[in-house]
């Protein structure tokens, strides 16, 4: 039986300014959610957003207020093993709040694989791989610190993709900043940009075809998420991949991009499909209908970031890669043993549940 939720702030610089269209930030709010049983068993999720209600609509303290005040009291109480029965509960009486849906549910899928003993992946269909090509964002906003700083994380072996965030600045300072670090970095690296819906389609038509011209090898959501045709015209116009990202909502948002092809490429990621098995509809989705997946994030803090992980490694076909790079741009480890990054891969962890252990000691002392 579930005996408690409890949902925990905590505030994390992160180790540089992240800059993206829509935001900058210092820092990132995780909103981690324990879920304990009557059994002794305890689960842990988490849910983050970007820039407050820059990127989305919940907030870290939406995602707290909501669970405390509306979902927790319809949880407690309930068999703690039927993790179906009790999100298919929530998701018909909870309205949106997929970001706080999905730190439920994988507290309490976490719980439930740590109650049988076995790795997360394993209770999502079962792994069909242990280790995860991450990319890494470069956003400093600064061409020549970008490119030193993805020189230093082609040195260490920890990424040889590189996504750029752009949007902010006319199209041609950006087209000039993306491939003055493509030109840089050579062919052997993978070059990226991901513009977060900052341009109009007639931006994006010139963007873009100087951007592939350039040997950039993926766009990702250049226009606003709402212009489902423009980013489908994008699609048939362009050879170089384009990518769906803040227009995914979930199985139906995915289902409505799949039926006719409208983008080359699916970033899925866990909060915005709402819950651990929405984003693996959204992946059979788009496999079904041969678009490339993407593993994205919502930069969040290690819980999120292994959750994803373990979601991910049951992916048949991950053309594109990983971001799972959050817990990387944190100046703070909350895990008593951290993620496991090497040779350009994230590891995904083998141990029960998440795998994962949580630093009590560390959250105490970084809880809002
Ligand atoms: C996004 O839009 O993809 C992922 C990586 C990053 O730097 O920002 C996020 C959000
Ligand atoms: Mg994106």
């Amino acid at each position: 039986m579930i005996r408690s939720i409890e949902t925990i702030l905590v505030d994390v610089p992160t180790i540089r300014p992240h800059k993206l269209s829509v935001a900058t930030m210092n820092t990132q709010t995780l909103v981690l959610v324990r879920v304990q049983c009557e059994d002794g068993i305890e689960g842990w999720g988490e849910a983050t957003t970007i820039g407050g209600l820059n990127y989305g609509d919940e907030s870290p303290e939406s995602v707290k207020v909501n669970i405390d005040t509306h979902i927790a009291p319809l949880l407690i109480g309930q068999e703690a093993r039927n993790v179906a029965a009790t999100m298919a509960r929530v998701r018909k009486v909870i309205q949106g709040n997929r970001f706080a849906k999905c730190a439920l549910e994988t507290a309490l899928l976490d719980a439930q694989a740590r109650r049988l003993g076995i790795p997360l992946s394993e209770l999502l269909g079962g792994r069909l791989r242990d280790a995860l090509p991450v990319a890494w964002t470069l956003a400093s906003g600064d061409t020549a610190r970008d490119i030193a700083e993805a020189e230093s994380m082609l040195e260490q072996r920890r990424h040889r993709i590189f996504k750029l965030k752009i949007g902010l600045r006319p199209v041609v300072d950006d087209v000039k900043h993306v491939l003055a670090i493509k030109k840089a970095l050579g062919d052997a690296v993978s070059v990226r940009v991901d513009v977060n819906q900052a341009w109009s389609e007639l931006d994006a038509v010139n963007g873009i075809a100087a951007l592939q011209d350039g040997g950039v090898d993926l766009i990702e959501q250049p226009v606003r998420a709402e212009n489902r045709a423009g980013l489908a015209r994008l699609a048939r116009q362009f050879a170089v991949p384009v990518m769906a990202d803040e227009a995914l909502h979930g199985p139906l948002s995915a289902f409505e991009f799949a039926k006719d092809a409208d983008a080359d490429v699916f970033a899925v990621k866990i909060a915005q499909s709402g819950g651990l098995i929405p984003a693996k509809q959204v992946a059979d989705i788009a496999q079904l209908a041969g678009i490339g997946l993407y593993g994205g994030t919502m930069l969040e803090g290690a819980v999120g970031t292994a959750a994803s992980a373990h979601v991910f490694a049951t992916f048949g076909e991950l053309a594109f890669g990983t971001e799972l790079f959050g817990p990387l741009l944190l100046t703070e480890e909350i895990l008593v043993e951290p993620l496991q990054y090497r040779d350009f891969m994230l590891q995904v962890p083998t141990g029960p549940g998440l795998g994962i252990q949580i630093d009590r000691d560390k959250l105490a002392t970084l809880r809002r």
